[in-house]
């Protein structure tokens, strides 16, 4: 098991295409969690360059190099994540934040929430408060999930907040991504946050429960 999120990890830190098509095939066949093979795996090669980046051992074009590599696994996971349309179990309308263009975790969450039996919006990166409320309106969504990959955007997190309470509050509004915490949704009177996309797959249960 422990092989597998070896390679898995290290072909997204490499940025190596080929390996990564087929280490995430064989776990695929091995029938292992996807869950297990976002967190355990594919995740942690992505911490390792947000790392190595932060650290200017590598710079943009090998981050947007494992960012596709990843994305292309992510793709083939997302057949085997998707509830049937008889599983529907409420919808969500997903984006990344105004200001933000960051789509990998965003992408996470949907493929994860998709294969719990939701039905999910995704609006897509760099999507401002309105957006959200006309898409949550036009599919009778129940949640708003906003993701923020940068302290700059999180305030786009509070606009999303403050706009949904001026439209009436008819919806729940939850927050993620790296610089988001739970003091940070209390702070701005959000309704929920969580720290990975499979966390987040209790929360969204929960409050679709209460
Ligand atoms: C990949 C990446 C990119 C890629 C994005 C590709 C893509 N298609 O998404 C590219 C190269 C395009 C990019 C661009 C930029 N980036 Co960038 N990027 C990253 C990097 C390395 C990894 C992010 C990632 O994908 N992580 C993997 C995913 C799986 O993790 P995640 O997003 O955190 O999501 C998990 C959880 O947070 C949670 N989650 C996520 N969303 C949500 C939502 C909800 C509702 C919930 C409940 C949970 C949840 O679930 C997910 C799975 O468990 C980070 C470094 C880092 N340490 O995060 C920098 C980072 C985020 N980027 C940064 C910057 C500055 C930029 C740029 C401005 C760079 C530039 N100079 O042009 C631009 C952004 C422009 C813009 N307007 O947005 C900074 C932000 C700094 C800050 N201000 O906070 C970081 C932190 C790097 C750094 N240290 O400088 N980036």
């Amino acid at each position: 098991m422990k092989r597998f999120w070896r390679i898995l990890k290290k072909a997204v830190e490499t940025w190596n295409f080929a390996l990564c098509k087929e280490a995430t095939q064989k776990a695929i066949d091995a029938k292992m969690p996807v869950s297990e093979i976002m967190d355990k795996g594919l995740g942690k090669g992505m911490e390792t360059i947000g790392q190595r980046f932060n650290d200017a051992e590598i710079f943009l074009p090998q981050v947007v190099a494992a960012s596709k590599t990843m994305e292309m696994a992510i793709k083939m996971l997302e057949p085997l994540m998707t509830g049937g349309a008889t599983a529907m179990k409420g919808t969500i309308v997903m984006g990344t934040v105004e200001g933000d263009i960051h789509e990998i975790g965003k992408n996470v969450c949907c493929a994860m929430l998709r294969g719990a039996g939701y039905k999910v919006i995704d609006i897509g990166p760099d999507a401002d408060s309105q957006k959200f409320l006309d898409a949550a309106e036009e599919n009778d969504a129940k949640i708003l999930a906003g993701s923020a990959l940068m302290t700059t955007t999180l305030e786009s997190q509070r606009d999303i907040v403050n706009a949904n309470k001026d439209d009436g509050g008819n919806y729940l509004c939850i927050f993620g991504g790296a610089p988001c915490s739970q003091e940070w949704c209390d702070e701005i009177g959000a309704d929920g946050y969580s720290e990975t996309a499979s966390s987040m797959v209790d929360l969204v249960n929960k409050l679709m429960s209460d």
